[in-house]
């Protein structure tokens, strides 16, 4: 009996032997996990890749195009509502009383008593408004209530006394709307500015742009150099845009 069972457990292990049979290939040994220098392989790929992403998205550039383009809908929203208070009022009032704060003329040059109006901050003052001016000196002129549409606001046109309402609700200020230095506002600044003239009644508002795809020089896509204006340093909308600018580089 003992002799029996023996001989089938010799059986047995010679079945199960990986060199018992040609029909029973030995299997290859399983990785138990991954090694350490595989670990830092794939962490130093992912780390790469996630930079490159970085770069590529460049999400401050997305801020400073969708800021960009909230002050072209901005300016044109104002544009929209200033041409509405145009062609509804008898005597349109675009630059306070009387419209003491126009320019006399679209083109002509500045002269002391003519406002330029700026969505900037408390606090502002400054005699060189964007550099020098050839010929006459107008004055910065903010609001303590910018958003009003009152007169009070920092474009001083009464949209409040049309009959239905103002067409907007609140006047638009710049996204970031800081000046670096207030006794020394640069046209690199981001606030909006606004001119009238009062021959012809017209009025120009431009804005500042900071992202590279609409605002670098040479950019195909520049709408500083392609909105119709006389100043490559703005965006410029209105009905005269000889009002602010005196040329491709010089502000006013
Ligand atoms: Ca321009
Ligand atoms: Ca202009």
């Amino acid at each position: 009996m003992i002799s029996r069972i023996k001989k089938s457990w010799d059986s047995v292990k010679c079945f199960n032997s990986p060199h018992s049979s040609a029909s029973s290939p030995r299997q290859p040994t399983s990785p138990s996990g991954f090694t350490l220098l595989e670990l830092l392989i794939v962490v130093s790929i992912i780390a790469i890749l996630s930079v490159a992403l970085v770069l590529v998205l460049d999400p401050a550039e997305a801020l400073r195009k969708s800021r960009d383009s909230q002050r072209m809908s901005d300016l044109s929203t104002m544009k929209t509502a200033l041409g509405i208070y145009l062609t509804s009022t008898t005597t349109p009032l675009l630059g306070g009383a009387s419209n003491a704060g126009c320019k006399l003329t679209a083109t002509g040059a500045y002269a002391a008593g003519d406002l330029i109006y700026y969505s900037g901050v408390a606090g502002f003052s400054d005699l060189l408004l964007d550099g020098s001016v050839t010929s006459g000196q107008p004055t910065a002129q903010i609001s303590s209530t910018p958003a009003t549409t009152d007169g009070l606001g920092w474009i001083p046109v009464p949209f409040d006394n049309l009959i239905g309402g103002s067409p907007i609700s609140n006047l638009p200020v710049d996204p970031v709307n800081t000046i670096a230095s207030a006794s020394n506002v640069v046209s690199t600044d981001l606030v909006y500015r606004y001119a009238c003239s009062i021959t012809p009644l017209a009025f120009e508002i431009d804005a500042q742009l900071e992202s590279a795809a609409y605002a670098t020089t040479g950019s195909a896509d520049n709408k500083k150099t392609t909105d119709g204006g006389n100043a490559d340093l703005y965006y410029e909308v209105g009905t005269n845009l000889k009002i602010l600018g005196t040329g491709a580089s010089v502000p006013f």
